[in-house]
């Protein structure tokens, strides 16, 4: 009955099917607010919360928190005196430093690494230390200004060498 009524729609009705596929949409997209999202497998599963090692006086560092926030993570600040050595208890190598350092679930992420970023490295789950945007790219999130360039997120690999994880 149902395949039949369906492959009917589909042969004889295309105009009508697509009026009901987007009338299902906006139901769903009515609906969607109100459910609980963890509960979804694939796309709404929960994000782990983002644990920030900055500078207390790093401007930046929050604006990019921010952007996290915006996006759909929990972030937990921790002012730290030296950065740098954060980094490295973290695990970080040195030489991807940025102004801050982050803990994501199992891998860290240095520097202003786009959120779009940090949800496809949790969602492809490779081996991996984790994410870098090395230096302060003028652009990057929480680097909002006049002026933007170009600029990579490293996958940092567990050898501690990086590969472009994506291009911005
Ligand atoms: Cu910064």
């Amino acid at each position: 009955m149902k395949t039949s009524k369906a492959s009917f729609a589909k042969t004889y009705l295309p105009t009508h099917t697509m009026l009901r596929s987007m009338v299902l949409c906006a139901v769903l997209a009515a609906a969607s607010p109100g459910m609980a999202q963890p509960l979804q497998p694939g796309s709404g599963q929960a994000l782990p919360s983002v644990d920030v090692y900055k500078s207390p006086d790093c401007g930046c560092c929050k604006a990019w928190a921010e952007h996290l926030q915006k996006n759909g993570f929990k972030v937990i600040l921790h002012d730290v005196d030296d950065v740098p050595a954060a980094r490295k208890k973290l695990g970080m190598p040195n030489r991807f430093g940025a102004c801050h350092t982050a803990r994501v679930g199992q891998y860290l992420v240095e520097g202003h690494v786009p959120a779009a970023d940090i949800k496809r490295l949790l969602k492809e789950h490779p081996a991996a230390i984790g994410l870098a945007v090395p230096s302060m790219p003028p652009g990057s999130p929480g680097m909002e200004g006049e002026r933007s360039v170009p600029y990579d997120t490293l996958l940092i690999t567990p050898d501690g060498s990086a590969t472009v994880f994506a291009h911005h």
